[in-house]
C-alpha cells in the first residue's frame, strides 16, 4: 500500500516566541479535488479585475462557465469551506462542476478585488458613458484572456448569472467574444424605470434604499441604513417624502442617489440604459436561454422584454430560448419545491438545472457534444404544476398570437366576469374609496422589515386577504369557477378611473382566490395568491417621458401590463382583482397633488383623494386575460 499523502517530519526547534500569525498561509491543495487561482487581469485601459479561476483536478479540455458579479467574487466561489469543489461553489453549479466544468468568478471594476471606479449597472459606451469601457469589453477582455491562460481549458466559455449578474451576461452579448458560445441570463436587470428594481412604471422602491447604501457606501461589503425602529412602515411614514428619508441617513453623498433622484420619468437617462432594444439589435450569433420567475420580487420585468424584443430574429427558432419558472428572484439557483403557501411538483429549479440548462449549456461547450433536444419555450404552469414544452411564448394575447386575449370585466356589486357592462347607465357607475396617504396600504402585514430576507422573497404570494376589506381597496370577485380558466402571457390592465387629487398611483391585482377548504393543504383554504401584481404611477398615463398633472374628477383610461403568468384557475377557484392607490412602504407614496418631482414633496402636497373605479359601457373597466382553451 502506498501513503497518498506526504508524511510528517519530525518539528524543528521553533522558538516560544516565534509570531504565531504567519506572514502567509497557503491551504495545501493535496485534499482538494480541485485549485483556486486568484489573478488579476488587465483590461484594455490598463484596469486589472480580480477573478477567481476553479479547476478541478486533472481537468483537461474543459469547457469554462463565467460569471462577473458586483457581489464579492472570491464569497461567490465559497459556499462551504471543503476541500469538494461541490461543495465550495454556489448550489446552482452543481449541475455542472459535476461533470467537469471550469467555474469563474470575477469582481466587476470598482467592486471587491477589482481597480477602476464603479458605476452601478454602468452604461455601454455611448452617450451615457464617455469611456473607453463598459461591461461588454471586459467580459471581451476577460474571456479573451481566459482562454488564453486557462490550459486546462477547451476554448469555450459560457456565461450565466442572475439579476446583476444577468446584466452583465447580456451586456457580454453585445458584440461578443468569438470563444462566448452561449450565455444564460437569468431575471436580468434590463430597465430599471419600467420593472427592474429601481422603479415599476415610474413609482420608485424604497427597497433600494439599503441596496444602494450597502453597494455603494464602500468598495467592498457595505451595511443597510441604520434606521432604528423594527417597522419599516412606520419609519419610511415618519420620514416623509423619499428625499426626506435620504437626506436624514446621508445619502446626499451617494451619486448614484442622485443620478437616481434626478431622473423620475423615463427620459434619455433611462431610456439610454434599457437593454431589451440593444440586444435586439445584436447579431443573434451567441445562443441564450433567457431565464424568469413568474414572481420575481426584484426583476420581474428585464428577462421577458428582452425575450420579446429579440425573438423576431430568431428565425430558425434555435437560439433564442425562454424559461419561466415558478421561483422567486433568483430561485432557479435554489431548491424550487415551494414558495410561501405554494408547493409545486417537486424541486422545479433542480428539474431546470439538470434537465434543461446544463444539456443545453453541454451542446454548446462540449466538445463532441450532441445537441439536447432544448424546448424553445419550457414554462411552468403553475395551478396545477406541471412543466410545458412549448414553441412559442406567449400563447395569448391582443393580436398575433394562437390565442386572442380576453377581457374579464370589472361589474356592478364587486363582480368580476366575461360579460360586459351592457347599457350606458344616465350617470355612470362606479365604486369609490378614499385614497390617505397619512394610511397608505401596506404591501405586507406589518410589521414590515425590509432586512427580513425571507418575507421578502415571498411577499408576492403573500394571501391578500390582510387588505381585502380594508375601506381603500376594492376587491372585486368571480362567481366559483365551474371550469378551469387557464392563462398564459401577460394579462392588461384596462382601467377607467377618476381621483378628486392631481396625481394618482394605481395597483392592480389579479388573484386566484382558494377554495375555503383545500383537503391536502388545510392552511390554503382561502387564500388569496397573488398571480400577477402591479402599479401605475397615474401622472405618465399619456407619456412616460413627460408626466402631467390628473385633471381633477375627469374619467381617465389607464393602460398598462401585468407581469407574465402560465396559470390555472381551477374549479372551485374564484378570480379576483384588487385595486388600491398605495402600495407601501416598498413603494413611495403618490401625494395626491401633482408636483415636479415626487421624490421632493412636501408635507403639505399630501392630500387625501377620492378614487372612483368605473365599469358602465363607455367606461367598462377590465383585464384582457391571456385566455387558452382548456385541453
Ligand atoms: N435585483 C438586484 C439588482 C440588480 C441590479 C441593480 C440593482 C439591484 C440583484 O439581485 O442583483
Amino acid at each position: 500500500l502506498t501513503a497518498t499523502f506526504a508524511t510528517a517530519a519530525a518539528p524543528a526547534n521553533t522558538p516560544p516566541l516565534a509570531p504565531d500569525i504567519p506572514k502567509k498561509f497557503e491551504v495545501p491543495t493535496d485534499n482538494a479535488d480541485f485549485s483556486k487561482r486568484e489573478v488579476m487581469i488587465t483590461m484594455r485601459d490598463g484596469i486589472k479585475l480580480h477573478t477567481v479561476i476553479v479547476v478541478p483536478k486533472n481537468a483537461h479540455h474543459a469547457p469554462i462557465i463565467f460569471t462577473r458579479t458586483p457581489y464579492n467574487a472570491s464569497k461567490r466561489a465559497e459556499r462551504n469551506i471543503s476541500p469538494s469543489m461541490l461543495a465550495t461553489l454556489p448550489m446552482g453549479d452543481e449541475v455542472f462542476v459535476s461533470d467537469g466544468y471550469i467555474r469563474v468568478f470575477q469582481d466587476i471594476r470598482g467592486k471587491y478585488g477589482s481597480e477602476g471606479d464603479y458605476v452601478m449597472t454602468r452604461p455601454l459606451r455611448g452617450p451615457l458613458n464617455s469611456s473607453k469601457v463598459d461591461h461588454s469589453t471586459d467580459a471581451y477582455d476577460s474571456i479573451d484572456w481566459l482562454v488564453k491562460n486557462v490550459p486546462e481549458s477547451n476554448g469555450k466559455v459560457g456565461m450565466i448569472g442572475s439579476s446583476y449578474e444577468g446584466f452583465t451576461v447580456l451586456m457580454a452579448l453585445v458584440n461578443p467574444h468569438p470563444a462566448l458560445k452561449v450565455a444564460v441570463p437569468m431575471s436580468p436587470m434590463v430597465d430599471g424605470w419600467k420593472g427592474d428594481d429601481w422603479f415599476h412604471n415610474g413609482a420608485f422602491r424604497q427597497t433600494n434604499f439599503d441596496y444602494i447604501y450597502s453597494q455603494t457606501i464602500a468598495k467592498g461589503e457595505g451595511k443597510h441604513v441604520a434606521r432604528g425602529g423594527f417597522d419599516d412602515y412606520s419609519n419610511f411614514l415618519r420620514a416623509g417624502s423619499a428625499g426626506d428619508y435620504a437626506k436624514r441617513f446621508g445619502f446626499d453623498q451617494l451619486p448614484y442617489w442622485k443620478k437616481l433622484s434626478e431622473h423620475p420619468a423615463y427620459d434619455a437617462y433611462w431610456q439610454g440604459q434599457a437593454l431589451d432594444p440593444v440586444i435586439a439589435a445584436q447579431p443573434l450569433t451567441v445562443p441564450r436561454m433567457i431565464v424568469a420567475s413568474l414572481w420575481d420580487q426584484e426583476d420581474m420585468y428585464g428577462a421577458l422584454a428582452t425575450y420579446a424584443a429579440t425573438e423576431p430574429k430568431d428565425i430558425n427558432n434555435d437560439k433564442n430560448y425562454l424559461v419561466l419558472g415558478p421561483w422567486r428572484h433568483s430561485g432557479v439557483n435554489y431548491d424550487g419545491s415551494v414558495l410561501g403557501p405554494l408547493k409545486f411538483d417537486g424541486d422545479t429549479a433542480l428539474q431546470f438545472r439538470r434537465d434543461v440548462m446544463k444539456p443545453f449549456l453541454d451542446t454548446y461547450l462540449k466538445d463532441g457534444a450532441v445537441k439536447a433536444d432544448t424546448p424553445p419555450v419550457f414554462v411552468y404552469q403553475t395551478g396545477i404544476n406541471r412543466w410545458q414544452r412549448l414553441s412559442h411564448w406567449p400563447l395569448a394575447c391582443k393580436k398575433d398570437c394562437t390565442a386572442i386575449s380576453k377581457p374579464l370585466y370589472l361589474q356592478a356589486g364587486l363582480h368580476l366576469g366575461f360579460d360586459a357592462p351592457k347599457t350606458a347607465a344616465e350617470t355612470a357607475t362606479f365604486d369609490e374609496y378614499v385614497s390617505d396617504p397619512a394610511k397608505p396600504v401596506p404591501y405586507l402585514p406589518r410589521p414590515v422589515h425590509f432586512e427580513d430576507g425571507d418575507a421578502w422573497k415571498r411577499w408576492l404570494v403573500t394571501d391578500q386577504r390582510f387588505v381585502d376589506g380594508r375601506p381603500d381597496v376594492l376587491s372585486y370577485t368571480s362567481a366559483v369557477l365551474t371550469t378551469a380558466v387557464r392563462i398564459a402571457g401577460a394579462p392588461t390592465v384596462n382601467l377607467f378611473a377618476s381621483t378628486s387629487g392631481t396625481d394618482s398611483d394605481w395597483v392592480v391585482k389579479l388573484i386566484d382566490v382558494y377554495p375555503d377548504e383545500i383537503a391536502s393543504q388545510a392552511e390554503l383554504g382561502g387564500n388569496e395568491v397573488g398571480i400577477a401584481m402591479d402599479i401605475f404611477r397615474g401622472r405618465y398615463r399619456d407619456s412616460l417621458e413627460h408626466p402631467h398633472a390628473i385633471e381633477v374628477n375627469k374619467v381617465e383610461k389607464y393602460i398598462f401590463s401585468l407581469p407574465n403568468t402560465n396559470h390555472v384557475f381551477l374549479p372551485g377557484h374564484r378570480i379576483m382583482v384588487q385595486i388600491q392607490s398605495s402600495w407601501f412602504p416598498l413603494y413611495d407614496r403618490n401625494p395626491q397633488t401633482y408636483v415636479e418631482n415626487i421624490f421632493f414633496a412636501k408635507p403639505d402636497d399630501y392630500r387625501k383623494a377620492t378614487q372612483r373605479v368605473y365599469h358602465d359601457a363607455a367606461t367598462a373597466s377590465f383585464i384582457d386575460l391571456p385566455l387558452v382553451p382548456n385541453e
